[in-house]
């Protein structure tokens, strides 16, 4: 298994999810959080905040005590296992700006478009909203539907 360090970081405020529809890549066409993989040289903090302004343009401040979990997320149609530290943060600064990887959009928080998001994310996002601490593992077909799944609040 070659494993991979991502982050996923989600902004929640006054009611409303920001969340990107993704262009290219990994994940292309569905709306997701923003994040990417840790380099070497970085923390999973410092590569969300990273992430967080190549992909959306705005600066956040991300510290451990923002981290909501950890899932681990791998596919039977490769060797890949990417553990995703998942963050979520409720202020922000900077012009909210699309990017050459995502189109930005804000939801309502009741409005979640879990239709057009990863299978798992219903499993973990209510936690996250209400600030609960989860971790999980899931295990995905080649057609990126959920073949095993665990998540622990
Ligand atoms: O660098 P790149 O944009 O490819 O990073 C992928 C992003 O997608 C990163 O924020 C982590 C997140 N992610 C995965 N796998 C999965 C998954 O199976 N489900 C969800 N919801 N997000 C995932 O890398």
């Amino acid at each position: 298994m070659d494993r991979k360090i991502l982050t996923l970081c989600i902004l929640h405020t006054e009611g409303r999810v920001l969340l990107g529809m993704k262009k290219r890549g990994f994940g292309q066409g569905l709306f997701n959080g923003f994040g990417g993989k840790v380099e070497a040289h970085e923390t999973p903090e410092e590569a969300a905040v990273r992430e967080m302004h190549e992909e959306s343009g705005v600066s956040v401040v991300i510290t451990a005590e923002h981290k909501m979990g950890i899932i681990e997320f791998s596919y039977m149609d490769t060797d890949e296992l990417h553990e995703v530290h998942i963050y979520k943060v409720e202020e922000f600064e900077g012009k909210i700006t699309e990017t050459d990887e995502m189109v930005p959009e804000w939801f309502p928080d009741t409005e979640i478009p879990y239709h057009q998001m990863w299978k798992d994310d219903p499993h973990w996002m209510p936690m996250l909203l209400e600030s609960k601490k989860f971790i999980g593992a899931f295990v995905f077909d080649a057609e990126k539907n959920i073949v095993k799944s665990e998540i622990s609040g």
